[in-house]
């Protein structure tokens, strides 16, 4: 008797634990449905509001009349841009991707080209507190061959890497040898690290500064203050102080320089015969980021893009989801 009552005991108890399991289980496994398809809903909304947000920057970026000339008091650099919507909110921002140096260039130069772009990065490494080994690093990350880049006219250390350094490293890789695809790729280059990358309240980082499209040609109507000094004492033997810099950067507020004779007042005639023959410089632009960020019931989506303007419209260079 005693035995039929325990088994009756433990029969009933095994019923109340399934029991219990399985709506533990429906109740658990509804709302956790319930959270995910409201999260994904919300997913879906925020990622194409985000995508209408990219579209949205590049209709203000078309309806830029004066292709001449690119500059700050245009109506796409207005931004953020924030239209109005029903599902959510979306921030938008245009920037000038060609204010920036392009690092995939020195894979193309030739010499004399080439050696103004060494000069030009060398200049932004002064400006970042950046050793200049990241320049020849840079040369021997983008170019096929396996020899170690040493720049004979740089006093110092100032020595590239190619695959026997990065396969030495703690989580090792090899050197690409190909052009860069993505920006944060610069990130993997020696000399180059986060803190340098994103910067400081002191420094600017390069993270700003650099992009890998473009003809190389920096617009100095748009080029944040490193680049713009940078590019400029590549060809003038006096050094260039911060307050030339500073008016050159007030004044183009308001009025774009067009070419280089807009420079003149700025520099002198030896400075402007030599910017004349350069190919770092110029006053328009065909590249620009557009970045999108669009919130729905709290779930974020940010769409970074960078396009080519072309009279047919924009090509895609590069994108971004997070
Ligand atoms: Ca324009
Ligand atoms: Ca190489």
């Amino acid at each position: 008797m005693k035995d039929k009552r325990g088994i009756a005991l433990i029969m009933v108890l095994i019923f109340l634990f399934l029991i219990s399991a399985l709506i533990m289980e429906n109740t658990v496994s509804s709302s956790l449905k319930l959270e995910l398809l409201t999260a994904s809903r919300a997913y879906l909304q925020a990622y194409s509001l985000a995508w209408g947000g990219i579209n949205y920057g590049l209709g203000v970026l078309a309806r830029d009349d004066d292709l001449r000339v690119d500059w700050l008091g245009e109506a796409w650099a207005q931004g953020p841009f924030e239209p109005e919507e029903k599902e959510g909110r979306v921030k938008i921002w245009i920037e000038d991707e060609m204010g920036r140096v392009n690092v995939n260039r020195l894979g193309k130069a030739k010499k004399r080209e080439r050696r103004d772009r060494i000069e030009q990065l060398l200049e932004l490494c002064d400006l970042l507190h950046t050793s200049y080994s990241f320049v020849p690093a840079l040369i021997d990350w983008i170019d096929a061959d396996k020899e170690v880049t040493v720049l004979s006219f740089v006093s110092g250390e100032n020595e590239g890497a190619e695959d026997e350094y990065y396969t030495y490293l703690d989580n090792p890789y090899p050197a690409k040898n190909l052009p860069l695809e993505v920006p944060a790729e610069i990130l993997w280059i020696k000399g180059m690290d986060k803190e340098k990358w994103q910067g400081s309240e002191e420094t600017p980082g390069w993270e700003k500064l650099l992009t890998l499209w473009g003809n190389g040609r920096v617009n100095l109507n748009t080029a944040p203050f490193p680049v713009l000094k940078a590019t400029l004492q590549v060809y003038s033997s006096e050094v260039i102080g911060d307050d030339l810099i500073e008016e050159m950067v007030e004044a183009r507020k308001n009025d774009p320089f067009l070419n280089v004779d807009s420079l003149s007042p700025y520099l002198d005639k030896k400075v402007i015969s030599r910017l004349r023959r350069s190919a770092l410089l110029g006053f328009s632009s065909s590249i620009f980021s557009v970045k999108a960020e669009a919130r729905v019931e709290g779930v974020k989506v940010t769409i970074k893009s960078v396009w080519e303007r072309k009279n047919d419209g924009f090509r895609v260079k590069y994108t971004q989801i997070e």
